[in-house]
């Protein structure tokens, strides 16, 4: 039984057990064991001992770096293993699967090349008799909790950079997903990283994640989910001031311009929402497109829409899976009714499938919610599934204004043919990461990250090491004398 890894091993619980299910098809994936506080606190002082009296912090850079190579190299040899059980935990297709690990293996790459090149920096005191250095300290034990939507993904962005800037961590992966975390464990013992380094507590929110966001031993705490459970954590690391990164979602605007080449900003729309089944924190879930092509637009996005073929993990002629949970499943499908009591016109979508082969999953077809305007719940809150609202606009400053018009900041695009328009709207979006005719790539060097109440700090990127550093300042006198302030 898996699902506490304290010290360098699996530690034997007695305590309650999680079945976990595939969403596609509600097959037993794996039983695991279901943590509680106890269980945290463990972990956490696990994680203390090994920073605090290992060797890990003191390594050189260079050779934590040369670990996480290794550690890419490992998850490539395993690459069937780790995407079979990603797409089992979350339902989504196995190629999508495969993608996610292709990118973590590029996380870890990335993380393990940069690591030792930058060491910090010299400042000029003007004096000659004075050194003074600007360098880097790991910041301690880190809390990091992970959502079910990519799993593994989300934990190497945090993985990586925090034992590359010699940290020590507790990982609590979604009680949804815990599988690819597991396997994680494993991988990282197999490349050499030292017992106490790395620990692992699965179980809920409420009772391992809430444990590690208040224990005094703790020092900071990484967080990619909601936005309500963001604020709670917020509030809750506040008590020992910890130093908190949030990652929590957004309302992304996709925005069409008549003059954009319409068959790429048609395709893309699609890819931008439905993708993952719309459960992506960067989906471009809102269309704002310009009123003279809404018409045309719109009628073609629908029925290809309309056509995306609904599949578990392993269905080769699948374009999407499932939700993660039935419990999901309702939330969207009551946030599209709410949309239509407010006005908005169903386009396609918005009912529970009634195909027989599907009844055992809990999917639902891409959505699309016409006529949305400001000030409808729609347009505000998340849902996390494969909805689009579309909205319009009539000139530059109006696809601005609408685009912006959310607590969030997360991404978003712009599609036009006129390069300077691309560029001015690009810099008026108040948004972490903005594509110009393009939707969703990114890459490991590059950081990712919100405005507003999308959250706090940036992932990947150098930013995204610097989140795990703390900078200090080391000021050395070669000529000490006294400089008489207090004359005497
Ligand atoms: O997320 P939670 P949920 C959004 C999306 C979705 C909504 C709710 O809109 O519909 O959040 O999803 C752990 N202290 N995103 O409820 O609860 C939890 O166990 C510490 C956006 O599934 O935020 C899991 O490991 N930890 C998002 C992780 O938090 C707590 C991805 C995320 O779960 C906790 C997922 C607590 N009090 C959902 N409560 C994105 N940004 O990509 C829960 N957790």
């Amino acid at each position: 039984m898996r699902g506490l890894y304290v010290d360098g091993s699996w530690a034997p619980t007695a305590g309650a057990r999680r079945e976990i299910r595939c969403p596609a098809d509600g097959r037993l994936v794996a039983t695991v064991v279901e943590g509680d506080a106890g269980d945290a606190a463990t972990a956490v002082a696990a994680a203390r001992r090994a920073f605090d009296a290992g060797g890990w912090p003191a390594t050189p850079e260079r050779e934590r770096g040369a670990l996480l190579l290794r550690v890419a190299d490992l998850l490539v040899r395993d690459r069937d293993a780790y995407a079979t059980a990603e797409a089992l935990d979350t339902g989504k297709r196995l190629v999508e699967a495969e993608y996610d690990i292709d990118d973590i293996v590029s996380c870890f790459r990335y993380y393990g090349g940069i690591a030792g090149t930058e060491a910090g920096r010299v400042v000029d005191t003007g004096r000659p008799d004075a050194i003074s250095r600007i360098t880097y300290a790991p910041v301690g034990v880190c809390a990091l909790i992970t959502p079910w939507n990519y799993p593994l993904l989300q934990a190497s962005w945090k993985v990586a950079p925090a034992l590359s800037a010699g940290n020590t961590f507790v990982l609590k992966p979604s009680e949804l997903t815990p599988s690819t975390s597991i396997l994680l464990m494993d991988t990282l013992t197999e490349a050499g990283l030292p017992p106490g380094v790395a620990n692992l507590v699965t179980g809920t929110g409420p009772a391992v994640g809430a444990a590690m966001t208040t224990d005094p031993r703790v020092d900071l705490v990484s967080f990619t989910g909601g936005l309500a459970t963001g604020k709670a954590i917020m509030a809750a690391a506040a008590g020992t001031v910890k130093r908190v990164a949030l990652e929590l979602g957004g309302k992304n605007p996709n925005v069409v311009f008549a003059d954009a080449d319409r068959e790429a900003a048609l395709d893309n729309a699609l890819t931008a929402v439905f993708l993952n089944s719309g459960q992506v924190c960067s989906a471009g879930a809102r269309l704002i497109v310009q009123d003279t092509i809404h018409d045309a637009f719109v009628d073609e996005l629908v029925v290809r829409a309309a056509e995306i073929r609904l599949g578990g993990p392993f269905d080769p002629k699948a374009g999407t899976g499932p939700l993660i949970s039935a419990a999901h499943r309702d939330k969207v499908h009551a946030y599209v009714t709410a949309a239509v009591g407010q006005g908005a016109v169903l386009r396609t979508g918005g009912a529970v499938p009634t195909d027989p082969a599907l009844q055992d999953g809990s999917y639902y077809p891409p959505t699309v919610l016409d006529g949305c305007t400001t000030g409808m719940d729609c347009l505000r809150d998340e849902s996390f599934g494969p909805v689009l609202t579309v909205e319009t606009f009539s000139d530059e400053a109006d696809a601005v204004r609408l685009a912006n018009d959310t607590v969030y900041g997360l991404a978003g695009a712009v599609w036009t043919s006129d390069a300077s328009r691309a560029q001015r709207v690009a810099g008026a979006l108040r948004h972490g990461t903005v594509w110009i005719n393009d939707y969703h790539p990114y890459v490991p060097q590059a950081e990712w990250g919100g405005f507003g109440q999308s959250g706090n700090g940036r992932e990947l990127g150098p930013t995204g090491l610097a989140e795990y550093r703390e900078i200090k300042h080391v000021w050395q006198n070669t000529a000490p004398a006294a400089g008489y302030w207090f004359p005497r």
